[in-house]
């Protein structure tokens, strides 16, 4: 799939600081060590609605990972995917009256545009499943060739994946079997399935059913399951023992569990992912944001009233990626002043000396991208008056750089 347009990254002068993340199967904050080439996945939107602040605020984060390890030297290939064949597509789509191919198609050119204002660096490889069935095919055959996914004696020509074929199941997210068995029933699982293994088990191919898209494939005709998705199209262009997962603590499990249940059983190789880094929720009114409760901020609305992106990247960047919290007027207000203020301060002709500021900015977000932190010092910079002809570039380019914030 078509990705978006990269936004002008600038070179800063010296070095990054290493970026340490925190990890989910760890529960500890780590150094990242990625190789010449950082390697992250970060899972996509579903496209049925606009984008809203909660997906927004999760790209962010995951942008300054991106930043920071360039900053570092490193080049970053970055894969991310489009849920574009799943159950609320059909559902929004049948609706509306809607063609779901084309439902999608136009909430990911809006997500795109979205991405594009706001700054992210695209993906390398933007990918949805429309045109990854195949691949994501061959992996479930793969898994039901080597014995650990079964196919249900129903009829239906479902396949699912034993959970206690594997030895490591349950590492990434550390969750107790009672709580995975909550979570798998609230997101998208089926653990009440008469005929599965195991409870857990997740699906891996829907067999073909009246009146939904199936594809042909060596696994019988149908579509695949979620998890396996993201499995297929992260390690066919990532490989294995990814720098990054990402996404929002909602995928904590079961879907990334699963999709490195799966990654790792095909590949007999452990982990899939060096870290799995996930972000808090956004809220709106003591909710989570979320399309099925519809309370929610689309980035495109507030775009179209006019809002300048960049307050809008600033607001979500001065709460703390992994902290769940709220969306409000007052901090999108309070972001727009900050902003206004920093848009002077880089204006004037001199400022106090930014070696300094660029060495904290550099320091607050290698530390698992204490943006509130970076964004503190930027606060202080501004308020202080000096005569150092070049600090007021450096700093526009820093904000640029590691912030994405362009003033
Ligand atoms: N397509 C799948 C991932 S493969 C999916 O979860 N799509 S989504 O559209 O529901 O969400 C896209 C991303 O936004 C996910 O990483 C999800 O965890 C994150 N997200 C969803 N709601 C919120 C929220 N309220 N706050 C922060 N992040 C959110
Ligand atoms: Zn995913």
């Amino acid at each position: 799939m078509q990705s978006w347009p990269h936004p002008d990254v600038p070179l800063l002068p010296g070095t990054g600081i290493p970026l340490r993340l925190y990890d989910s199967a760890t529960h500890e904050v780590r150094p990242t060590e990625p190789g010449p080439v950082a390697r992250m996945y970060v899972c996509g939107i579903t496209p049925y609605d606009a984008t809203h602040l909660g997906h927004a605020a999760t790209y962010l984060a995951f942008d300054l990972v991106n930043r920071v390890w360039r900053d570092n030297g490193h080049e970053v290939m970055f894969v991310q995917n489009v849920t574009d064949v799943d159950d609320p597509l059909f559902e929004r789509a049948d609706r509306d009256g809607e063609d779901w191919i084309v439902l999608g198609m136009r909430e990911t050119a809006l997500f795109r545009e979205d991405m594009t204002a706001l700054r992210v660096i695209p993906p390398a490889h933007y990918v949805g499943v429309v045109e990854a069935v195949e691949e994501i095919a061959e992996l479930v055959e793969k898994l039901v060739s080597i014995g650990v996914a079964y196919r249900l004696e129903d009829g239906t020509g479902d396949v699912y994946q034993d959970v206690a074929a594997a030895a490591r199941f349950g590492y990434e997210s550390g969750y107790d079997h009672s709580t995975m068995l909550n979570f798998f029933a609230e997101r998208g699982g089926d653990p009440e399935r008469p005929g599965k293994r195991n409870a857990l088990d997740p699906l891996l191919w829907r067999g073909a059913r009246e009146g939904e898209p199936r594809w042909p494939s060596p696994v019988g005709p149908g579509r695949p399951g979620w998890h396996v998705e993201c499995a297929a199209i992260a390690v066919n262009r990532l490989g294995m023992g990814i720098d990054v997962q990402g996404g929002g603590s909602d995928l904590v499990f079961p879907h990334h569990e699963m999709s490195a249940l799966h990654a790792e059983a095909a590949a007999d190789q452990w982990p899939f992912a060096k870290h799995y880094v996930h972000t808090g929720m956004i809220g709106l009114d003591g909710e989570k944001m979320s399309k099925s409760r519809g309370n929610l901020v689309f980035v495109s609305r507030l775009r179209g009233d006019g809002v300048d992106p960049m307050a809008v990247r600033l607001a979500l960047l001065s709460g703390h990626y992994r902290s769940d919290r709220a969306w409000t007027s007052a901090a999108l207000d309070e972001a727009q002043e900050r902003l206004a203020r920093w848009r002077d301060a880089t204006a004037r002709a001199t400022g106090p000396s930014a070696v300094e500021l660029l060495a904290t900015v550099r320091e607050r977000l290698a530390d698992d991208l204490d943006s509130p932190g970076a964004i503190r010092a930027v606060d202080d910079w501004v308020a202080r008056e000096g005569s150092d002809p070049t600090a007021p570039a450096l700093v526009h380019s820093t904000l640029d750089a590691l912030l994405g914030i362009a003033l």
